[in-house]
C-alpha cells in the first residue's frame, strides 16, 4: 500500500497493483478505484461496461448500469474483501478500460461494435469482466470469447430467465434469446452448461442443465456449487450473472424482476465456491439504477464482481 499517493488513484496510481489511501467516494470514478486506462500492457483483467439497453423486452434503463456499479463499488474498495482477507490487486493486475462505444442509432452496427470491443481486449491477453447493459451484450461477448478460447465454451448462467426462447433472426436485438443463438451457433455446449435461479417457463431449455430457483432454495448453495463444478468440470467456462437472478427484494433495480429468486447471500456463497472453474470471462448485467433503492442492486453487482476477481486472484496464485 502506497503511503505517498492520496486521492484519485483511478488516474494517478503509478502501477496496476495494490491499493492506495483514498476517500474512495471521491475523485474520478472507476471500478473499485482501479486505474482507468486503455493501456492493456500487463493487465490480467480488464473491467469494461457495455451501456446498451435497446434489447430489453420490458423496462429499459440498464444503459446506466456500468456507471451505477462503478459508483457502488467504491464502497467495497476500502477494505480487503470478505471472507477472502487479501487485497486481490496485490496479485491481480486489474484495469478499468472504460465503456464500449457503439452507435445507438444504427442498431445493426451494435453487435459488431461489441464483438470488436471484446476482441481488442482479449487480443492483449487480458480477461474481461464486463458490466451491462442488458443481457444481449453477452451474445457478442461470447462470440469473441469463443474465438479466443475455442468453441464451444461452457456457460455458467445465473438468471431468473433462461434466455433460450426461439429466435432465428440473425440481426435481432433481444435480451431473451441470446443463448438460443449461442447454442445453435455452437458457441456454448448445453451439456456442460448450467443455468441457476431460473423461474420463468420455456418449453425447451435446449439441453442446458437447469438448477431453478426452487432447487437452490430446497438444496442450498453448497449443493448448487457442487453440481455446477460437476457439470462444468475443467472446461473453459464463461460466467454471466443477470442481476435478476436475485429476488427483487435484493435487486429491485432491474428491468424484468421475478419473485422467488436467490438472496444475495445465496448467490455470493455459490460464486465464492467456484475457484476450481477455469473461468475465461465474466459479466454482470441488467442493473438498471432508475428502479434501484439505496444502491442495493448496484452494490450486489459490485460484490459479485469483486468475488469474481478474487476467484481469478486465487487461480493466479495457484499458477493456473
Ligand atoms: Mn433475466
Amino acid at each position: 500500500m502506497s503511503d505517498i499517493l492520496h486521492g484519485d488513484g483511478a488516474i494517478r496510481r503509478p502501477t496496476l497493483h495494490g491499493s492506495s489511501i483514498e476517500n474512495t467516494y471521491a475523485g474520478v470514478l472507476s471500478f473499485m478505484r482501479r486505474n482507468y486506462t486503455r493501456d492493456l500492457n500487463g493487465v490480467d483483467v480488464a473491467i469494461s461496461g457495455v451501456p446498451l439497453d435497446l434489447a430489453t423486452t420490458f423496462r429499459s434503463g440498464a444503459r446506466l448500469g456500468p456507471s451505477a456499479v462503478r459508483a457502488a463499488s467504491v464502497q467495497i474498495a476500502e477494505l480487503h474483501p470478505y471472507p477472502w482477507g487479501f487485497d486481490p490487486f496485490e496479485t491481480l493486475a486489474v484495469a478499468d478500460y472504460g465503456d464500449c462505444w457503439f452507435d445507438a442509432h444504427n442498431p445493426l452496427t451494435i453487435k459488431p461494435a461489441i464483438v470488436e470491443h471484446a476482441r481488442t481486449i482479449l487480443r492483449s491477453g487480458a480477461k474481461m469482466l464486463t458490466f451491462g447493459g442488458d443481457h444481449f451484450i453477452t451474445y457478442p461477448l461470447l462470440i469473441a470469447h469463443a474465438e479466443k478460447y475455442g468453441k464451444p465454451l461452457s456457460l455458467i448462467h445465473f438468471d431468473a430467465h433462461c434466455d433460450t426462447w426461439p429466435d432465428d433472426h440473425p440481426e435481432s436485438l433481444n435480451h431473451g434469446t441470446m443463448f438460443y443463438k449461442a447454442v445453435k451457433e455452437g458457441l456454448i455446449d448445453p451439456k456442460t452448461s448450467v443455468q441457476v435461479g431460473i423461474r420463468t417457463w420455456n418449453d425447451d431449455f435446449l439441453g442446458i442443465n437447469v438448477l431453478d430457483a426452487a432447487w437452490v432454495h430446497e438444496n442450498g448453495p453448497r449443493a448448487a456449487r457442487e453440481r455446477i463444478l460437476e457439470i462444468v468440470g475443467e472446461r473453459p467456462a464463461y460466467l454471466t450473472f443477470d442481476i435478476d437472478c436475485l429476488d427483487p427484494a435484493f435487486a429491485p433495480g432491474t428491468g424484468t424482476p421475478v419473485a422467488g429468486g436467490l438472496s444475495s447471500a445465496q448467490a455470493l456463497a455459490i460464486v465464492r465456491g467456484l475457484e476450481a472453474v477455469n473461468l475465461v470471462g465474466a459479466d454482470v448485467v441488467e442493473v438498471a439504477p432508475a428502479y434501484d433503492q439505496s444502491e442495493i442492486t448496484a452494490l450486489a453487482a459490485a460484490h459479485l464482481a469483486c468475488d469474481l476477481l478474487c476467484l481469478w486472484r486465487q487461480r493466479k496464485v495457484a499458477g493456473k
